[in-house]
């Protein structure tokens, strides 16, 4: 097929992608699973319709999920990672000193599928023994789990189906209990220009939990809209009062390598005027 595309809709949006090869598509019990070969952007998984990952451009989103939230922390030791199946979460908190990293993934077929197409994502993550992988609802997790972590990440998928319940009050209060009392809440939180209402809603709800919230974004070519959010909660910590001098210190001492992330361009300064107008209500573009 000389002229294959794979497109994406999001309500009255769409941004498409020219195919070299269609690779795998199945459904599993939660979703549908597809994996295809993009001329750009390298094999790209792809989730009822929604782009997850990319071999080119996965390293934006997955070093912004991470590093500012561990790095915001003087001494994580232990990590959560809800979702987050194609491991690429997971590779990029081993570069950090912690000595346990959960990872809890509802979907065994997504992991199975990103280790046999996608295999640069994860790297060797899955072999790490710091690396404990369990295939679970992230939610009932939270309800039964003992141990604090102090950072609990959310690579969650856009909050249709069972994903829903990652963006509810009570999962917000569950990560809360969970979280030890200097702990660190990090989620994505959806496209800047075209799930406003969703950037609101993470944001209020966990600003009635969390005393320091910190609005991150990062530009991610195949996600729809290329500006993307993530949405960072701290009990303590305070993101705006580290210097750049002090983020790139700790990233040192801890050995850590990036291809994206630096301490001048991670997060919306407080009274960003199109981030206010969202965080409002409103559109951020208004005549
Ligand atoms: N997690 C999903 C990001 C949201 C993408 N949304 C969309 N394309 N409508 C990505 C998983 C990467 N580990």
């Amino acid at each position: 097929m000389d002229d294959d595309w794979l497109e994406e809709i999001l309500d009255n949006y769409g941004q498409k992608y020219k195919i070299k090869r269609r690779i795998y598509k199945a459904r599993s019990r939660f979703q549908e699973i597809e994996v295809v070969e993009t001329l750009d952007w390298g094999v790209m998984l792809v989730l009822d319709g929604a782009v997850q990952t990319t071999e080119k451009d996965q390293f934006v989103y997955h070093e912004m999920l991470v590093h500012p939230a561990l790095l915001l922390h003087p001494s994580p030791q232990r990590a959560l990672i809800i979702g987050g199946g194609d491991g690429g979460i997971l590779r990029h908190c081993l570069q950090h000193p912690l000595k346990e990293i959960y990872m809890v993934e509802i979907d065994e077929e997504v992991i199975r599928v990103c280790r046999e197409y996608l295999p640069s994502v994860a790297g060797n993550a899955f072999e790490d023994p710091r690396a404990k992988v369990l295939i679970q609802d992230g939610f009932t997790f939270l309800q039964k789990n003992k141990e604090k972590f102090e950072v609990i990440i959310v690579d969650s998928t856009d909050p249709v189906g069972k994903a829903k319940r990652l963006f509810s009050r009570q999962f917000y209060q569950l990560v809360y209990d969970n979280l030890t009392e200097d702990g660190i809440i990090v989620t994505q939180s959806g496209s800047l220009f075209y799930q406003g209402k969703l950037l609101k809603s993470v944001y209020d709800r966990l600003s009635q939990l969390f005393p320091n919230i910190a609005i991150l974004m990062a530009p991610v070519p195949t996600y729809p809209g290329v500006i993307w959010t993530m949405t960072l909660g701290s009990k303590i910590y305070d993101p705006y009062q580290l210097s750049p001098n002090e983020w790139l210190r700790r990233a040192q001492e801890r050995g850590l390598s990036f291809r994206y992330w630096n301490p001048y361009f991670q997060f919306f300064l407080k009274d960003f005027p199109l981030l206010k107008r969202i965080l409002k209500g409103g559109k951020p573009f208004v005549i």
